[in-house]
């Protein structure tokens, strides 16, 4: 919960910083558009553990207990179709807009 408070404190709402829960064996909002620069912070707000991962190897977060977070800054414009590892058979995807 501090780590969130920190982490809200040194972004702040309308610095770009936008939010994805992880609930049950999703992602939520599944898809997301940003700017360029903007920050996306991942929460898992479920009893599961959960990862972001993608092929490209950009993201990829340790295995996520319930209230930890994973952030990543979008540096460059494109599409970024992600997954949780543990449950990608189960269709835990997301993607990232960036433009
Ligand atoms: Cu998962």
């Amino acid at each position: 919960m501090y780590l969130v408070i920190a982490l809200l404190a040194l972004t702040g709402p309308g610095n770009g910083m936008k939010t994805v829960k992880m609930e049950g064996m999703r992602f939520s909002p599944k898809k997301i558009e940003i700017s360029i620069g903007d920050t996306v912070v991942w929460i898992n707000g479920s009893n599961m553990p959960h990862n972001v991962i993608s092929d490209d190897g950009v993201l990829a977060s340790s295995l996520m207990k319930k209230g930890e977070t994973f952030r990543y800054v979008f540096k460059k414009a494109g599409t970024f179709p992600y997954y949780c590892q543990p449950h990608r058979s189960m269709g835990m995807k997301g993607t990232v807009i960036v433009k």
